[in-house]
């Protein structure tokens, strides 16, 4: 297999459970994932915890442990959700995992090397719920007139000895890359505001601390650890095995996607790429800055007792239909928002109703009227050539949207071309050719096959447990589930030749009530 392609998570912090927002990345991230393995493309995949910094080790003291233990706990039920929601993940990584330090401080020295580093005294605001450093221009009044972050949470001042990157250095070697690069930072609307930031000037780092130890050491500097932020970031690098020159290295770096949150495109896009220059390392391809899920329209919060367990989700309502929901509710880019209902409702419509409805028709027909068989039919039969390019013109615009990340887009051609095949169902109402016209039934119903399969095919990567169900059950071998084998002119004919003889069919997408608790 040839052509790699490297997509990564934001690593989470692991302070508390996973919540909505942190399936949604992965979920996402997944089917991007298993989208470029379909195209047949050698893909890697990680994700992980962020496990460092003072967040961490606040929370960890007020429960009366160490971080560690904190960041063991919690990180597996990050690891968990991801297993359950289906995550085809090649590496979990831990930032307290050996050879992330090694990276860590392999990557601080490259920068050091460079010139880049120096010894100062830091004196200014931190946030430690954003891990993030504010000039005291860009502090807004919170809802008590205290001082706050734009992001609204709390600062406090900071004065201690650190060592600091040379940020303002790669001021005008950014606004290059923004502006040669349009394709660098994704959506839009994001970059224009990186740029914004970046014109108004940068500031050099502060990328080490003394006043708490919990951390990557400083390389020779005994007393510092690093900013959480350098070796988060690096975490990118460290599952490919820098800083060795490994075959992953050579074969994945640069990455293609670095998929995150909204909130997190500055540490993304204007700290990494400067710490990659630094260290003569290539830049990502891409950074896509995602929007926030939202509960009902609502922020999830404590105070406001709205926060949701993605595993309690998919529990009540099933992986692949919450995985079909996020996917197909939300433009992808734009915060969006759920609710039991919605999910229902979406995944009721479009995949109990519309595409599961479709297989079990088929299925059934083929099963009761032709005994399960699959025959090669010719079809002299308009109709049947028309919905066949409808539903593979679907496909191509699936793929193309899929390729620009707009998830929803293609999925909606996706179930467009499901709605075509249902209608030509009716319109051919094969159950009424059984006595009239045998053969036209039998064409029709293998124009049917074909179709259902290849739509499943095509939304593997959305819903794979189901989608693979579907097609274990029309006899579709392992290798044959990919675009690649949907362009195989001859799988219908090996198909019908090769003894396989369909079961009874078992619905795919059952009908989802709501919950009698929920209102
Ligand atoms: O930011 N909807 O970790 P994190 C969608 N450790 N996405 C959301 C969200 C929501 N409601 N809330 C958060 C961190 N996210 C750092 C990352 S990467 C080197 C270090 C996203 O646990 C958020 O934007 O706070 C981020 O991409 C991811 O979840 C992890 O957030």
């Amino acid at each position: 297999m040839s052509d790699p392609f490297y997509i990564t998570t934001a690593i989470s912090y692991p302070n508390g459970r996973p919540h909505i927002g942190h399936a949604y990345e992965a979920i996402a991230a997944d089917v991007i994932a298993r989208f470029q393995r379909l195209r047949g493309r050698e893909v890697r995949f990680q994700t992980g915890t962020d496990e460092h910094g003072l967040k961490m080790l606040r929370k960890a003291e007020e429960q009366g442990r160490t971080p560690h233990e904190l960041a063991d706990e919690m990180s597996s039920y990050f690891k968990e959700m991801c297993d359950g929601l289906n995550i085809s993940y090649d590496r979990f990584i831990r930032t307290v995992d050996d050879d992330h330090h090694r990276a860590s401080q392999a990557l601080w020295q490259a920068m050091e090397a460079n010139g880049d580093l120096y010894l100062d005294r830091y004196e200014g605001w931190y946030s430690v719920r954003d891990e993030a450093f504010y000039d005291e221009s860009e502090l807004v009044d919170g809802e008590g007139g205290e001082k706050t972050s734009p992001q609204g949470t709390p600062v406090e001042w900071t004065v201690e000895e650190s060592w600091f990157f040379r940020l303002s250095k790669y001021q005008d070697k950014l606004l290059a890359l923004f502006n040669q690069h349009p394709e660098f930072l994704k959506p839009d609307s994001r970059r224009n505001e990186m740029i914004a930031f970046v014109s108004g000037g940068l500031r050099d780092l502060s990328v080490s601390r003394t006043s708490f130890d919990w951390g990557v050491k400083v390389p020779g500097s005994a007393n510092h650890v690093m900013y959480v932020w350098v070796d988060a970031l690096t975490n990118y690098l460290t599952g490919l095995g820098y800083p060795d020159k490994t075959d992953m290295m050579a074969k994945f770096w640069p990455a293609d996607i670095h998929l995150i949150g909204k909130d997190i495109v500055r540490f993304h896009s204007i700290y990494w790429p400067a710490f990659l220059m630094s260290a003569g390392l290539p830049l990502p391809k891409q950074v896509f800055g995602h929007g926030f899920l939202l509960n009902r329209g609502e922020k999830e919060s404590k105070s406001l007792g709205n926060v949701t367990d993605p595993m309690e989700l998919a529990g009540k309502y099933g992986v692949d239909p919450l995985r079909y929901f996020l996917m197909r509710e939300v433009a992808f880019g734009q915060d969006g928002s759920y609710s039991p209902e919605a999910i229902v409702t979406r995944a009721n419509a479009e995949l109990a109703n519309s595409f599961g409805n479709l297989a079990q028709r088929t299925l059934s027909m083929i099963f009761k009227n032709m005994d399960g068989e699959i025959k090669r039919t010719s079809t002299s039969d308009e109709a049947d050539d028309v919905l066949q390019r409808t539903v593979r013109g679907g496909i191509d615009e699936l793929v193309s949207s899929f390729e620009k990340l707009s998830f929803s887009e293609g999925l909606d051609a996706w179930i467009r071309a499901v709605f075509a095949c249902n209608q030509y169902v009716d319109d051919q109402a094969p159950w009424a050719l059984r006595k009239t016209d045998p053969d036209r039934m039998d064409a029709v119903l293998m124009t049917l096959f074909r179709c259902v399969r290849d739509l499943a095919i095509a939304v593997r990567c959305v819903v794979p447990a189901s989608a693979d169900r579907m097609l274990d059950q029309m006899g579709m071998p392992a290798e044959a589930r990919d675009f690649a084998a949907m362009d195989d002119a001859e799988w219908f004919n090996n198909l019908a030749t090769s003894g396989f003889v369909l079961g009874k069919p078992e619905g795919i997408f059952p009908r989802l009530e709501l919950p009698e608790s929920e209102p």
